[in-house]
């Protein structure tokens, strides 16, 4: 056997530069709380809860000890057609936290998968009450929704749909709701760009409503660098669906599990959906899990037809056992910790140290809600992306773990954080937008 032991030529990396990456590689070996620490010995502050998932801080004990207790004991059982006790129990648990009138999960292992399930879902839903024709999915611009072949195509990123051929069929898109022009550091929702939501109607008008089944969105776009829904946008986008019989779906991969201080943004912008996508933060990131949250008419459609298997749907590993213990545990700490409001907590002194930001060089615009905001640098004349790349490498340098998506930097730490961590972030982004040039 070749000696192999000391390269990093063998794992391909996901939605990353290989080539650069492994010429100057950045290793993370241990976490704990808000830091994680290098294969150097650095402590870096977590600026992002990892990549959007860690919102209870790293390694928590709790979790650490449910998940070895589970796997002694359960380590894993079938889904299909035999169960046990914890998806249900984590199911239970979850929906006391989901908007009234969704109160049913069905599990899933990532985001992506829980994107495709709900289409898939959403599509059968209709055919089930006699409406087969309704086979439409509408998603937005900049929209990220995973990488399966459903999540690609309802979604709006260039770069992630370009190189995959034709994708699904009968997909349209609505207009992104970024509008720098009019809306530039705006703390929370813009003022402007409701009547965004209006050209679903245009679609409806188009294709006619009888040929939609679903509409998906993200309640703020996370991927693509922060973009928040106008005021009023997302019941208007509420209302024309009802309207018109189509089932309007939230992606909460990332607003989900306390990022806007509530536990999904559903609850934060009192907006209720049909159905909800989340996972991430269901584990705390500590093991792989995603979470399906379907309305009671939507489980009842399914639950009244056919006699025999409801949805021909599902995963080997939905409702890991172990996964699953991982968020009974994560759950505890969101609630005993009171995580979920902590967004809101300290969402005005968030706002006003990233606001602060304003003024540094290039910045040229700053959005934020919650725990999360983006930093919109103007593009370097080398190309677009290449100055935020190189604000995320200078805050790395710094000790400061941020992420960057084009030229827009994407901070959103875990919910534990305190202020004068906040304060250090900012600094880190402030020193690295002075010394970029
Ligand atoms: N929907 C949304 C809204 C997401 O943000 C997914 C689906 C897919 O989840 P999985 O678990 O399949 O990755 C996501 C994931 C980034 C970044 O840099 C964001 C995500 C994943 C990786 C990077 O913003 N979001
Ligand atoms: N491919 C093959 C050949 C399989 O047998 C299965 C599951 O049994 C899958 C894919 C799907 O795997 P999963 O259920 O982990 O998504």
């Amino acid at each position: 056997m070749n000696d192999k032991t000391n390269s990093l030529d063998a794992f391909w990396m996901p939605f990353t530069a290989n080539r650069q990456f492994k010429a100057s590689p950045r290793i993370l070996t241990e976490a704990k709380g808000m830091y994680y620490k290098t294969d150097d010995g650095r402590e870096i502050l977590d600026g992002t809860a990892g990549l959007w998932c860690c919102n209870a801080g790293h390694s928590r004990e709790q979790i650490t000890e449910a998940v070895s207790a589970q796997i002694a004991k359960l380590d894993y059982a079938p889904p299909f057609q035999m169960g046990h006790p914890m998806p249900f129990e984590l199911a239970e648990r979850l929906v006391q936290h989901s908007p009234e009138g969704l109160d049913h999960v069905f599990f899933t292992n990532s985001g992506s998968e829980s994107v495709d399930t709900a289409l898939k879902i959403a599509i059968a839903y209709h055919r089930l009450r006699g409406q087969g024709t309704r086979q439409r999915l509408v998603g937005r611009e900049k929209g990220y929704h995973g990488v399966g072949f459903g999540g690609i195509s309802v979604g709006g990123l260039v770069n992630n749909r370009k190189f995959f051929g034709s994708l699904l069929n009968g997909v349209d898109h609505l207009p992104h709701t970024l509008n720098i022009k009019a809306n530039a550091f705006t703390k929370g929702l813009p003022e402007n760009g409701a009547e965004l939501a209006d050209e679903l109607e245009n679609i409806v008008a188009l294709h006619d409503a009888s040929t939609i089944a679903a509409v998906i969105v993200e309640p703020f776009a996370g991927s693509a660098g922060v973009i928040m829904p106008p005021q009023g946008y997302l019941q208007r986008l509420r209302d024309i669906c009802t309207k018109h019989g189509i089932l309007l779906i939230f992606d909460e991969v990332i607003t989900g599990y306390g990022r806007i201080g509530d536990a999904f943004a559903a609850n934060r912008f009192g907006v209720k959906p049909d159905m909800i996508t989340t996972a991430k933060g269901l584990t705390n990131g500590a093991i792989p899990m995603g979470a399906v949250f379907v309305s009671d008419d939507i489980y009842n459609t399914f639950m009244d037809g056919p006699e025999g298997i409801e949805l021909f749907h599902g995963y080997t590993y939905s409702g890991h056992p172990v996964a699953a213990a991982a968020g009974l545990a994560t759950l505890d700490i969101y609630e005993q910790d009171g995580l979920f409001a902590r967004g809101l907590e300290l969402e005005s002194y968030w706002q006003e140290t990233m606001h602060s930001l304003q003024g540094a060089p290039n910045i040229i615009d700053i959005r934020s809600l919650g725990l999360v905001a983006g930093i919109e640098f103007a593009p370097s004349a080398d190309g677009a992306g290449k100055r935020g790349y190189e604000v995320f490498l200078r805050c790395f340098e710094k000790g400061v773990l941020v992420r960057a998506t084009g030229d827009i930097i994407a901070v959103s730490p875990p919910l534990i954080i305190e202020k004068a961590q906040i304060d250090r972030i900012a600094e880190a982004i402030s020193e690295a937008a002075r010394s970029v040039s």
